[in-house]
């Protein structure tokens, strides 16, 4: 991707994608756009290598994840690995874009079935969340009850923040605890943005990097 977006912006060509091989540590790139230069840094993906991710949150402007719509089989990994990276402390006010790669090829996800994948993977992980804590309660849950402290671990997604509070008291400080963080996750999730792309062909390419620019502009405005 990021190469195909050096070559589209450069006028230096980026490597074309037969020679690409997997990226390992950091790829870094740039482009220069009205008023603004975007620097890319294209972290692989590999297991091993997604340590190093975190490093770099402090520093970036914006984050975008690129997806393999192709790969279906890899869809829950990669939607665990895309949860983590939502509810990143560090990368909770920073654009977030989810991009659909590999639109060219006739077995891609469309941008619509990537977001499905993803609602349904959190509804499963919350249907099972709440399973968990009604068969066996931990510890922990018991002893957070009325700490009013957030919980570390990800919460269910789907209350929403402006929920009125429960008539039952004690639910209402165990949920309160939910959604200290848990507004500040759906607000990401509703505004959210997926976008499909080719990074062979270049086809959304343009459209992602526009995303970027207006988004990181805007973000400088605040
Ligand atoms: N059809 C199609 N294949 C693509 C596209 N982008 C990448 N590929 C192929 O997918 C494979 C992996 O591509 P990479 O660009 O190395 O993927 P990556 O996500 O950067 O992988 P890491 O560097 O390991 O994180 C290669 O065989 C690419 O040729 C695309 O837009 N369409
Ligand atoms: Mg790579």
């Amino acid at each position: 991707m990021l190469e195909k977006i050096k070559t589209m912006y450069n006028p230096t060509p980026g490597m074309p994608p037969e020679k690409i091989g997997p990226t390992v540590g950091q790829n870094i790139g740039k482009i220069t756009l009205p008023s603004t230069e975007l620097r890319f840094y294209d972290l692989g993906g590999q297991r091993d290598i997604r340590s190093i991710w975190p490093k770099y949150y402090d520093e970036c402007h914006a984050v975008v994840f690129v997806v393999d719509a192709c790969d279906q089989a890899r869809l829950t990994e990669n939607w665990e690995v895309f949860d983590e990276v939502l509810n990143s402390p560090r990368l909770l006010n920073l654009p977030l874009l989810l991009l659909a790669n590999k639109q060219d090829s006739p077995t891609s996800l469309s941008v619509a079935e990537i977001r499905e994948s993803f609602d349904a993977w959190q509804r499963s992980r919350s249907n099972r969340d709440n399973d968990e804590e009604i068969s066996a309660p931990s510890q922990d849950s018991k002893q957070d009850k009325g700490k009013g402290k957030a919980k570390e671990v990800p919460q269910p997604q789907e209350q929403t923040s402006n929920e009125p509070i429960g008539q039952n008291a004690e639910r209402a400080v165990e949920e309160d605890t939910k959604w200290d963080d848990g507004g500040a996750k759906d607000e990401r999730m509703a505004s959210l943005d997926v976008m499909g792309v080719s990074a062979v062909e270049g086809t959304g390419v343009r459209d992602a990097v526009n995303w970027l620019y207006i988004r990181v502009q805007n973000a400088r405005k605040m």
